[in-house]
């Protein structure tokens, strides 16, 4: 602090080392928009999109309410025109190169500065650069027009002579979820929807530096250091490389130019997921000098790891599972999409929040999924510190795509972009070239009526995209393996059970039972997933009033799954009391979506080694939804997060009823600790009286996963439908019933709650005289519980911290499973 203080007197005082540092110019203010042709010029947000600036001037009604999101599709197929006037000063102006950066522009835009067309953008994921110091003045102006992406689809369409699966999105380059999807409202957005620079230089700028590790391992990093520069060789140049802020080595152009730049750690710290350890990032800062004049730097932070995919063949198939510095790594997790329709509206705080609940809930995988965006570079830097995995799937979905050469070559461009811009990123484990695409060619009718050249030309274009052009393109800019398609096979061919990664969709879209999970594990799941109701905050929202009419048109409007409702009726019935009352349907149905997807996470880690992944249909939502998310639009953990939290603990105790009515409990271990002490286990009736007892010695070996205990059923309990198994294990606990839900004989008591002030919040203090199963706090003030949805044992009181900064005690509802079942006869 001190010293920065004595640089900076000695800079004004101009005695020190002068700096001609880059300048960099944020154009960001002042923007209007019209509808092109329009006299009316109003004013805009960039980074932004044309939706919600109309929604700022009350031009549309808000699309995430009610059914008003069918009202708003003329914007979508309406031109817009964007214009920024800005001023330069005459120092800015003197600087020798001057560049225009726009991160992303929402997709056909034809850009003018000061009348002179600089840029014809047809790809949202691109960026775009271009020097332009030649049409700059002192006054000027930045002008955007947006056409319809409608228009450039069907004059795309009309080259081809014959229908590409699933529609005109194929042609654009953008967002494909903005077209609609079975969880999100079609909101086609148009904008700048990244932000716009002016880059300012005189002779040297660093562009992208990158980072390949030559060799990772416990005694030695060895990292080859690239970057590029706008300026020209020049013998006086210097580098200076800091690693965690000290100097390491200095070198001349010169050295750089002939032996490049490698620099050795020894000893050095990797980075690991959270969940096996600490996920360490160095600083690297590299600063290049002429004499002692700084001309620029260029700094980031970086995790040494190295990450194989593993995929070899084995007595059952072929394994697929993750090697973090030679350690494999069990992938726990879930899908993630897009967090708003309108990406501007997403906040550093929202980052921070969803990234951190992905953390609690233990997960150390999320799978990035293709019909949505490559996030922005918070995003990933988040999950370099988290220590989250990413699997990355290039951004195409559910369809097959152009194969022709423009196409091409604007995709090429596209990885490029993405690639320089996130190679660095030690989150990343994975790029993957496409969410379903494959599996709906050979599964979903998409070849019926088609002759055999015209299959063979769609499936050459894919083959020219997934399996040559991104796949080299990874290979050129990452160390990361890359898979062609995900999943490998599809639901129907047998073989995906055995080989690569699956998506199970038997359950739901196909109404198998939950079971289902239990007795068909893949090698790694990519994909599974049930739906749920949101919060009743979610319902509120979505009918503007204080309703929990869940049949309303804003609610129908809201489920985007054909066969939604029905769904989630039918599963209840099947394992669950059918309830009625909307608050009461809410919460039931985030129990059976609990119910269901942990029994598949459990089933797919009992089964480590074999199987070696287990990341869930979806972990957030894009706005107000009826959806297979975990965590609903406003950020409330549905009742699956909270189970997910447990069932994805490193240690879990894992007991399930086998065919021969024998209980199995497994422990399955994903740490790398050996863990040693008693199994303990204690069968309880409702009222908390110990019914039966037993206890081992056990030892849990690191990363596995085993059944240290077999048990006859009859020998447990003989009433099995009113009692609970308690089974403990060092600090590790776990209850466990033995029917389904709706045929377990609670009994109906009292919760009585004490209500404390604590710090940053309150603490609830719970207790029962009996068992409560799956009791649900929920209050009207903004905060979350440390805990929900969470069985209470009779007389053992619980402690839930409830988060918030409000200062009034919080007005507690609860809802308890006890409610809905058939009381026992006492
Ligand atoms: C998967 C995803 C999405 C879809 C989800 C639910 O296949 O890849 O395309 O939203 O199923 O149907």
């Amino acid at each position: 602090m001190r010293y920065s203080f004595l640089l900076f007197i000695l800079l004004v005082l101009g005695c020190g080392p002068k700096h001609d540092l880059p300048v960099v110019l944020e154009l960001h203010d002042n923007w209007e928009f019209r509808q092109l042709g329009d006299s009316l010029w109003q004013s805009a947000n960039v980074p932004g999109n044309v939706f919600t600036d109309l929604l700022n001037h009350g031009l549309i009604d808000d699309p995430f309410v009610g059914t008003n999101e069918e009202g708003i599709q003329w914007v979508s197929e309406t031109d817009w025109e964007y214009r920024t006037r800005f001023q330069l000063s005459e120092e800015l102006l003197a600087k020798k190169h001057v560049e225009i950066n726009f991160e992303g522009l929402d997709t056909y835009a034809s850009v003018y500065l000061n009348d002179s067309l600089i840029l014809s953008a047809n790809n949202a994921f691109r960026a775009w650069r271009m020097p332009v110091k030649p049409l700059l003045n002192v006054e000027n102006e930045l002008r955007i027009n947006f056409t319809s992406p409608a228009k450039t689809e069907s004059i795309e369409k009309a080259k081809l002579a014959y229908e590409l699966p699933e529609g005109n999105r194929v042609f654009t380059r953008k967002a494909q979820f903005q077209y609609g999807w079975d969880w999100g409202p079609k909101l086609n957005i148009m904008g700048v929807w990244r932000p716009v620079k002016l880059i300012f230089t005189n002779d040297f700028r660093f562009g992208q530096l990158t980072i390949r590790n030559e060799k990772v391992s416990d005694s030695l990093a060895a990292l080859k250091l690239g970057w590029h520069t706008t300026g020209s060789y020049d013998a006086d140049r210097s580098y200076e490389l800091y690693l965690n802020k000290r100097l390491v080595q200095t070198m001349t152009e010169r050295d750089v130019q002939s032996k490049g730049l490698t620099l050795f750690i020894e000893n050095p710290k990797l980075w690991w997921p959270h969940n096996i350890g600490e996920p360490y990032l160095y600083d690297i800062k590299l600063v290049a000098k002429k004499g002692d004049r700084i001309l620029d730097s260029i700094k980031t932070t970086y995790g040494i790891r190295d990450v194989k995919l593993v995929t070899e063949p084995d007595s059952l198939g072929e394994s697929f599972y993750f090697k973090v510095n030679g350690i494999p790594v069990y992938a726990k997790g879930a899908n993630y999409i897009p967090q708003n329709s309108f990406q501007n509206r997403v906040t550093r705080s929202d980052y921070e929040q969803l990234l951190q609940d992905v953390v609690d809930a233990n997960m150390n995988m999320l799978r990035v999924w293709g019909g949505g965006i490559y996030e922005n570079d918070e995003f990933y830097q988040l999950c370099d510190e988290k220590g989250i995995m990413l699997w990355q799937d290039f951004m195409f979905a559910c369809a097959m795509y152009p194969g022709d050469k423009d196409f091409l070559s604007n995709v090429k461009q596209e990885a490029i972009d993405n690639m320089a811009r996130l190679r660095n990123h030690p989150s990343i484990v994975l790029w993957c070239g496409n969410n379903e695409n494959s599996e709906g060619w050979y599964r979903w009718g998409w070849q019926e009526g088609r002759s055999e050249s015209e299959k063979e030309e769609i499936w050459a274009s894919y083959l020219k995209l997934f399996d040559s052009l991104l796949p080299e393109m990874v290979d050129a800019f990452t160390d990361v393996p890359y898979w062609e398609s995900s999943p490998k096979y599809g639901r129907g061919n047998p073989k995906y059970q055995f080989e690569g990664d699956a998506h199970d969709w038997w359950v739901w879209h196909d109404g198998y039972p939950f079971e289902h999970f239990e007795t068909e594990v893949p090698r790694f799941m990519s994909e599974f997933g049930f739906q749920s109701f949101p919060s009743a905050e979610i319902i509120q929202l979505i009918n503007e009033s204080d309703s929990l009419d869940l049949t309303t048109e804003a609610v129908q409007n809201h489920q985007k799954h054909s066969r939604g409702f029905e769904l989630i009726r039918e599963y209840m019935a099947r394992d669950f009391p059918l309830v009625e009352d909307p608050e009461h349907y809410i919460y039931m149905s985030q129990l059976v979506q609990a119910y269901g997807i942990t029994k598949g996470i459990e089933a797919h880690r009992r089964a480590r080694p074999y199987n070696m992944g287990s990341l869930y249909w979806q972990l957030n939502d894009c706005w107000p939804a009826i959806s297979w998310s975990s965590i609903d639009f406003k950020g409330r953990w549905k009742a699956l997060h909270y189970k997910a939290k447990h069932s994805f603990e490193n240690v879990l105790i894992s007991p399930q009823i086998n065919g021969d009515k024998k209980l199995e409990v497994w422990l399955v271990n994903d740490g790398l600790k050996n863990h040693t002490g008693m199994l303990e286990l204690k069968v309880l009736n409702f009222m908390g009286e110990s019914l039966w007892a037993m206890s081992r010695p056990i030892r849990v070996y690191p990363n596995s996963s085993s059944m240290p205990l077999l048990v006859d059923l009859e020998e447990i309990a003989s009433a099995r439908d009113s009692v609970v198994l308690q089974v403990s294990f060092n600090e590790y606990s776990r209850l466990f019933y033995f029917e389904q839900p709706k045929d377990i004989r609670l009994i109906k008591g009292e919760i009585s709650t004490e209500i404390m002030k604590s710090t940053g919040g309150f603490d609830i203090e719970l207790s029962s005289p009996v068992l409560q199963k799956d009791v649900f706090l929920s209050t009207a003030l903004e905060g979350r519980f440390s805990d929900n949805f969470f069985d209470l044992l009779p007389n053992r009181p619980k402690i839930v911290h409830f988060q918030t900064e409000e200062e009034n005690i919080p007005e507690l509802q609860m809802i308890s499973f006890n409610n809905f079942i058939r009381e026992v006869e006492r």
